[in-house]
């Protein structure tokens, strides 16, 4: 499947510097910031720099380089915000069924507290 990427989306905004956010760390391919609605003591978006959907788009197309980036990313993030010793939570929700709301490629990293089960 091919996908359309809205460039007017609220992280494309962020991208371009039109709107501000609480950034955690930046890298050549890849941003991380603070979500704004957050649902754990820590909970940081990490986004691709590049125009993609979703992780089946960024896998699609985007670069080696870019994958290596934004999966160091992630990681990079965790040891930052002091999440890798307690445990911590990787999410990626994609398209209708996974309702993901802001539709630029973004994994949400929760930790700080027990995060329950979410799968049974
Ligand atoms: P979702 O995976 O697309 O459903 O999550 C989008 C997240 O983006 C959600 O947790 C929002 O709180 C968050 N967010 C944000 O951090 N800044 C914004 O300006 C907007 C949404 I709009």
């Amino acid at each position: 499947m091919s996908y359309a990427y809205d460039d007017q989306n609220i992280f494309a905004k962020i991208l371009r510097g039109e709107i501000p956010n609480d950034t955690v760390l930046e890298t050549e391919h890849s941003l991380a910031f603070n979500d704004i609605q957050p649902q754990a003591p820590v909970h940081v978006l990490v986004i691709p720099k590049g125009p993609y959907v979703c992780y089946d788009h960024f896998a699609q197309e985007a670069s080696d380089a870019e994958i290596a980036d934004y999966t160091r990313a992630i990681g990079e993030v965790c040891r930052l915000m002091g999440v890798e010793q307690g445990g911590f939570r990787m999410i990626s929700n994609a398209g209708e069924h996974g309702v993901q709301e802001v539709p630029h490629l973004h994994v949400h990293i929760l930790g700080g507290r027990p995060l329950g089960r979410m799968l049974e």
